[in-house]
């Protein structure tokens, strides 16, 4: 990490489009980059950023003091306009657009950045937010404005609140997991052991309907053109330490390009207890016959889950 006092005032690092009698002042934070790196180019050499000497730097961000976000209420000549929102450093990752930074000896490096002020006196926020466009930069999607709410003890995701671990669904949908990392629950009583979700990659998933296991692309067509339960462990550590207090049993209805939790106001789910009829993002699930019981959970971090229910007809094109 290195620190660079800008020489300038922050009203010069912007662009100013001019619409009529309109002036619309956007960040322009391409010029506050490579000045930033101009003055640290001894301290940093470029090429040991590129692991696979593509001309693309693995990763860039670019943080600004979070008092940065209230020259927008300072000065009314800096549009908050709603389709150019970036215009206030409101933290993102540039999805579209490369950065282009020239070394000294003339050498320009492309890269993906996430930029944007963050308030770093609050170290716990600052770690959030970049968890959250992180994981923007690998692929994920916002979850929070989509229709659905992740409320109650179990209601976290980065890319929802900011808060806990990546739930099993966004790790699925990253690719994160080999097959064998993944159970699936194939029909009449099977009863899984999970690991925890904080210290293996493990996930259990209950289909609604049944693909062609041998199909190659078995567990994206599970996950994209189904309904499926994901059920996953959290255990108190890493990514969930400090955001529960003790183990328990999180469940997901996972649906094409979202997931919810199956009951918000349950939260999380412990030993003895069953997902029943009245589960409202579970009905169905219980009407096809299938139950699920958490069985025990374990104080070596692992849980036992049965799960009953009927035999698939496995479903062809
Ligand atoms: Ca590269
Ligand atoms: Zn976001």
């Amino acid at each position: 990490m290195f620190t660079y006092t800008a020489e300038k005032k922050l009203t010069d690092y912007y662009k100013v489009y001019e619409f009529g009698d309109e002036k619309v002042y956007h960040m322009n934070s391409s010029v506050l980059l490579q000045e930033a790196y101009d003055a640290l180019a001894d301290k940093i050499d470029l090429s040991s950023y590129d692991s696979d000497q593509d001309g693309k730097l693995d990763a860039l961000i670019m943080i600004v003091p979070d008092s940065a976000m209230q020259l927008k209420l300072l000065n009314e000549k800096i549009v908050h306009h709603s389709d150019l929102h970036l215009a206030d450093w409101w933290p993102a990752y540039d999805v579209i657009m490369n950065e282009i930074i020239t070394d000294k000896d003339g050498t320009q490096y492309l890269s993906k950045k996430i930029s944007g002020a963050f308030d770093l006196t609050n170290q716990t926020n600052t770690n959030q937010t970049l968890i959250h466009e992180l994981g923007h930069s690998f692929g994920l999607d916002d979850v929070y404005g989509r229709g659905v709410t992740l409320s109650g003890e179990a209601g976290m995701d980065p890319m929802y609140n900011n808060h806990g671990d990546y739930t099993v669904w966004s790790k699925l949908a990253l690719n994160w997991y080999e097959q064998e990392d993944v159970q699936v629950y194939t029909g009449g009583t099977q009863t899984f052991t999970l690991k925890s979700a904080q210290t293996a990659p493990n996930v259990l998933v209950i289909p609604k309907n049944q693909f062609d296991p041998e199909r190659p692309d078995y567990l994206r067509r599970l996950m994209f053109y189904n309904d499926c339960l994901l059920v996953e462990l959290n255990t108190p550590e890493q990514n969930m330490y400090g955001q529960i207090e003790k183990s328990g049993v999180r469940v997901l209805r996972g649906l094409r390009h979202i997931f919810s939790l199956v009951d918000d106001d349950h939260g999380y789910y412990y030993a003895g207890e069953s997902l029943t009829e009245s589960t409202p993002d579970y009905k169905d699930f219980a009407e096809r016959g299938i139950s699920i019981k958490i069985d025990e959970i374990k104080d070596d971090g692992t849980c036992t889950v049965t799960v009953t229910g009927l035999e698939y007809t496995i479903e062809t094109d």
